[in-house]
């Protein structure tokens, strides 16, 4: 029998032509092969929709085929692997970052033109991957490209959300919400696993059985559903490698429900049955804001289940001695949303592999790691102990024995000291008794990571002080950082080519140190002609955009300023709106001959606001009705405009961050765990004008403070201020901006009332008019750096040259070497 597989498996082979060919005419013959033949539409007559579906389907075969020989080799080659667990990943778009990965965008380009259309216009007709909120999210997908490039041995984990984040149409300047059914017209880029499945149990009791003489629990679930795998291939640049990140999507289980059709019932137990696919639906729009509700409990353990029953699998088919788990598995939590990791492997190794429990606790403690990503304690994530009970019995008696042991452990080190005893447990007891998911991931890891110097220190002294005192070795933090093939190959070619012209090697794309060799430049003159001209460009693309979007003309010589981000009261997008009235009213105020010297300035805001957050949707009105004052007094003209840009998200981002001159990042010291959105306009040449908040204190290390604008309250003073109150630091001009939006000077001041009343003294606890004379200073340095164009140039190339510590390679090398333990593992070609 052996000799006929063998037989089978040769002849198999020869009739394989070898791996797909990349030379342009095989490559269309490729696309108009999918035209044909997976689109079903005639060679003869298609449009730019379905010749992008046809070309994603075509690199997608290319995409298989490494992928394919990754996974063989890591099966092969037995290197201890990575497992990163996140409920978010903000992919974006594929296309144009597969092609370049591949190596073989030129040769898609040539191809493309040949059969008569244009790769960049194909592109745009892909729709984002939005399975995720914000920073936390895209920063998941910026490390799976990294782990890829690095070639280490990764997998990601996630849910395959039918509906992503939501889309943000503004009428009237208000946000309203859409759903994002991203699904619509099928998914190129996804590989439909229907065989790789796996029951997730939910509800029901917890009976105790004799085993043998011992005493064995069992979980008796009162409802399943079936877990089935979506893989989405993640190439690596520069390398063979291809990883995967497996998304679970829910679908009815046939288990367990033979007992409805026997009732009689026939139409009424279908349609129960689809209630299942519930739990994939919908992504929560929430942005640190975790509410208790029991379908979102139900995505984690429904995520969490099934992605560790697929590990566990994968693992026994190749080892046989759990023993052996830590030194083959790192398993990463991505904030504590898939912590209830902890409570399952435990009761995967006690209740269904009978391992004794302190052997079982030793073995989970060194597979899990943990990284947070919140800086304030009250923003950590807790579930109440009723909901965890019903849905989960089982794992809440299994965390109340992970705390009965921690518990005694720590009055065994500590003493009685019952505040400090009942601040650490894992249990809350109060109004609402509940579970306090970091502790649980803190006590579950041996590892607990910050994502910035900054936040680090805040977690040593505040919001972990405890823990770090209990067991300082386990703290650590790696500054975040982006993958500089996202932000600047792929959404900013021209500065791209430039950067490798300069350098004189691309080799920066895959090692961004090397961008401190731009240095080298800083005073060539004809460098500086050709940055001009790039950022040029891509002012231009965002220009028309703009004009698109929302009808408004925007100069090209005005400096395009530019806040893009999430929507929150500590990101301070009132501050930047109130000062931008504060320009108006100067300009207002001033004579013809002053004008003349001041700089034109294009306001660009954009962001999403939860959809239950009223304050953020407060601040999205202010800024248009703001805007549509301004923009339509032909007295200030192109000297001050203000544009809402509605829905961003990704590839909105690669747009506007490759176009802006000055980006703002206005958070209270001490709120933004670290901020990923100043590395992206950084790798842009952007200039930052920026509060010494999370990472942003480390650019200011890297670049120096006189290559951007610093402004506002250090961490050290915000605590002091908010005691101490700090009326005689907020200046005149504060309440009188403040005051003409009182007065419905922008119309609708009952609507802003409420917002307000936020930053009126003594309730202004983001600390906007203690800040606002500073920030108003910082904005004219930028004004006047802005006249001296090569200082600003200068200021600009700099920039790019100190970005190279803030890529996520760099960030993904120290989570392998310090945490995860796992070593590169690259495919040979
Ligand atoms: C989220 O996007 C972040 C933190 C959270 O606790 C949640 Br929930 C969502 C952000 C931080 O606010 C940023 O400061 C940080 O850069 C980002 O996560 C990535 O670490």
């Amino acid at each position: 029998r052996f000799g006929e597989r063998r037989a089978k498996a040769e002849r198999m082979f020869s009739l394989m032509d070898g791996f797909l060919k990349n030379d342009p005419l095989s490559l269309q013959k490729d696309i108009l092969n999918h035209v044909e033949y997976t689109m079903a539409r005639s060679r003869f007559n298609f449009d730019d929709f379905e010749a992008y579906q046809a070309l994603a389907h075509s690199v997608r075969d290319r995409l298989i085929e490494r992928w394919h020989d990754t996974h063989v080799y890591f099966k092969r080659t037995k290197p201890k692997r990575l497992y990163f667990l996140s409920l978010e990943f903000l992919m974006g778009r594929s296309l144009t970052n597969s092609v370049i990965n591949l190596g073989i965008q030129d040769q898609y380009a040539e191809a493309l033109n040949q059969l008569g259309f244009e790769f960049e216009v194909l592109a745009e007709q892909e729709g984002d991957a939005a399975l995720g909120n914000g920073g936390l999210a895209r920063l998941s997908a910026c490390q799976m490209d990294s782990l890829a490039t690095l070639d280490y041995p990764a997998w990601g984990y996630g849910l395959r959300y039918e509906y992503g984040l939501f889309r943000q149409v503004i009428v009237d300047g208000f946000q309203h919400e859409q759903p994002d059914y991203w699904l619509n017209f099928g998914n190129p880029w996804e590989i439909e696993r229907i065989h790789v499945t796996y029951e997730v149990k939910f509800h029901g009791t917890v009976e105790e059985v004799d085993m043998n003489g011992k005493k064995q629990k069992v979980w008796v679930p009162g409802e399943m559903v079936e877990a089935v795998a979506y893989d989405n291939p993640i190439p690596g640049y520069g390398t063979r490698n291809a990883i995967n990140l497996r998304l679970w999507a829910a679908k009815p289980s046939n288990q367990l429900n033979l007992e409805a059709y026997n009732t009689g019932d026939y139409i009424n137990s279908i349609v129960n049955r689809q209630r299942a696919e519930t739990i994939s639906n919908v992504l929560y729009p929430d942005d640190r804001n975790h509410q208790g509700k029991e379908l979102r409990l139900k995505q984690q353990y429904f995520f969490v289940s099934a992605s560790l029953q697929d590990i566990i699998r994968r693992f026994k088919d190749a080892h046989n001695n759990f023993d052996e788990l830590p030194d083959k598995v790192a398993l990463h939590l991505n904030d504590t949303h898939p912590s209830l990791s902890i409570a399952e492997l435990m009761r995967i190794l006690v209740d269904e592999e009978h391992l004794d429990w302190n052997k079982a606790w030793d073995i989970a403690c060194k597979v899990f790691s943990f990284t947070t990503h919140t800086v304030v304690a009250e923003a950590l994530e807790k579930i109440p102990v009723d909901l965890l009970e019903s849905l989960l019995p089982r794992h809440l008696q299994i965390i109340y024995d992970i705390n009965f042991k921690f518990m005694e452990e720590l009055k065994k080190k500590i003493g009685l000291d019952y505040n400090r005893l009942s601040r650490m447990s894992i249990v809350e007891e109060g109004a609402v008794k509940s579970i306090r998911m970091a502790n649980l991931a803190i006590v579950g890891s041996h590892v607990v990571n910050g994502v910035s110097k900054l936040h680090f220190d805040t977690l040593k002294t505040r919001t972990l002080k405890d823990f770090y005192e209990l067991w300082p070795e386990k703290f650590q933090y790696k500054t975040n950082g982006v993958t500089q093939r996202r932000w600047i190959v792929v959404s900013n070619p021209s500065l791209c080519a430039l950067i490798s012209k300069w350098l004189g090697t691309e080799a920066w794309i895959r090692n961004a140190d090397l961008l401190t060799g731009l240095r080298d430049h800083i005073d060539n003159t004809d460098f500086h002609q050709e940055w001009k001209m790039v950022k040029k460009v891509n002012k231009m693309r965002l220009a028309e955009y703009i004009e698109a979007m929302s009808g408004v003309k925007v100069s090209l010589d005005a400096m395009f300023d530019v806040q893009v981000k999430r929507i929150h009261e500590y990101k301070r997008q009132l501050l930047n709106i109130l000062g931008i009235i504060h320009r108006y009213d100067c300009l207002k105020n001033m004579d013809k001959n002053d004008r003349r010297k001041v700089v034109p300035r294009v306001c660009i805001i954009g962001g999403k606001a939860a959809p239950g957050y009223e304050i953020a949707k407060k601040i999205i009105k202010l800024c248009h009705a703001v805007a549509e004052k301004i923009n339509n007094d032909a007295d200030i003209g192109d000297l001050l405009k203000l544009v809402f840009i509605p829905d961003y998200n990704v590839s909105v981002a690669e747009l506007v961050i490759a176009g802006a001159d000055l980006s703002q990042h206005l958070s209270t010291a001490g709120h933004e765990a670290s901020g990923t959105g100043t590395m992206k306009f950084l790798m842009n040449g952007c200039l930052l004008l920026a509060t010494a908040d999370g990472s942003t204190v480390e650019i200011i290390e890297e670049i120096g403070s006189d290559n951007m604008f610093v402004f506002g309250a250090k961490v050290q003073e915000v605590a002091q201020m908010r005691e101490k109150g700090s009326i005689s630091k907020v200046p005149l001009q504060f309440s009188r901006v403040l005051r003409m939006v009182r007065d419905g000077y922008f119309g609708h001041e009952d609507y802003f009332k409420s917002l307000c009343d936020t930053v009126e003294i003594d309730n202004d606890f983001y600390l906007l008019g203690p800040d606002f004379g500073s920030y108003i200073e910082a904005q004219a340095a930028a004004d006047k750096a802005f006249i001296e164009p090569e200082k600003w140039i200068k200021m600009s190339i700099l920039s790019v040259a100190g970005s190279g510590r803030f890529s996520s390679d760099r960030t993904i090398q120290d989570y392998a070497e310090r945490t995860w333990k796992i070593d590169p593992c690259r495919c040979p070609l």
